[in-house]
């Protein structure tokens, strides 16, 4: 990289730095509690999203923001569901930023418990960008290895909690959860682990107590 390149992109993440800021205040103002989910693609963030609003919906109200180079598809999947979702179309860019947010601001509804974001699908670009949330959550699923957070160390630094998903398929996969959550800690002891499927439900109901227990913590903190 040259060094004007350097410049560009100090001043990029500085410039989106200040708009995530301010989406942060904004939304710990209205009581809205954002999460960020991260990971290469085909982990199993939609499919997340689509169980976990069968366990928030009863009493919580949330939105999604879907991050994707081209197509609305997770955004109908999320629809489907009945829970209100905008498609982001980044034409190529491999991670949101900010100002992506911002601009959707206007039409995210004020009285929102939760305000998940699914970024691009993709363990590099995506962790250099802060998008306002209060969470930044990356997972990681069984068949892509155990080897991942020392080789993707950003996503897994830069995070407040780590989601093993496809927990189902560990038994047939040479997947070592404790390797894993060992190296992850390693790098990050701030870490909290979670170990999931949403395809049998298994440790779901843990994760959203955890988002819960964020969004009361978020309140008290801006009582
Ligand atoms: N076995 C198993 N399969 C899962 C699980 N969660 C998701 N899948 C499958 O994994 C594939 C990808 O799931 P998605 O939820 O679309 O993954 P994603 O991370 O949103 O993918 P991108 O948006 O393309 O980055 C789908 O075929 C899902 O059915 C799970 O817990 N267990
Ligand atoms: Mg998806």
């Amino acid at each position: 990289m040259t060094k004007k390149e350097i410049l560009v992109l100090e001043d990029l993440l500085g410039s989106n730095k200040k708009i995530a800021a301010d989406i942060r205040n904004q939304l710990s103002k209205k009581g809205i509690l954002a999460v960020n989910l991260l990971s290469s693609p085909g982990a199993g963030k939609t499919m997340l999203l689509e169980k976990l609003s069968e366990v928030l919906k009863p009493d919580y109200k949330m939105a999604v923001i879907e991050g994707d180079i081209e197509t609305e598809r997770d955004a109908e999947r999320i629809r489907a569901k009945g829970i209100p979702a905008w498609q982001i179309m980044t034409g190529g860019a491999c991670h949101l930023e900010a100002k992506m947010i911002g601009r959707l601001f206007p039409d995210i509804p004020a009285d929102l418990d939760f305000l998940f974001i699914e970024n691009v699908g993709n363990l590099v670009c995506p962790a250099s960008f802060d998008l306002g949330e209060h969470l930044r959550c990356v997972l990681l699923s069984t068949p892509e290895g155990d080897d991942k957070p020392k080789k993707y160390p950003k996503a897994f630094i830069t995070s407040d909690s780590l989601i093993i998903s496809k927990s189902d398929l560990v038994s047939i996969l040479p997947f070592d959860i404790e390797r894993v959550s060992k190296e992850a800690l390693e790098m990050n002891p701030r870490l909290e682990i979670f170990v999931l499927s949403s395809l049998n439900g298994d440790g779901i109901k843990e994760l959203s107590d955890y988002f819960i227990q964020a969004l009361h913590k978020l309140r008290s903190d801006h009582a």
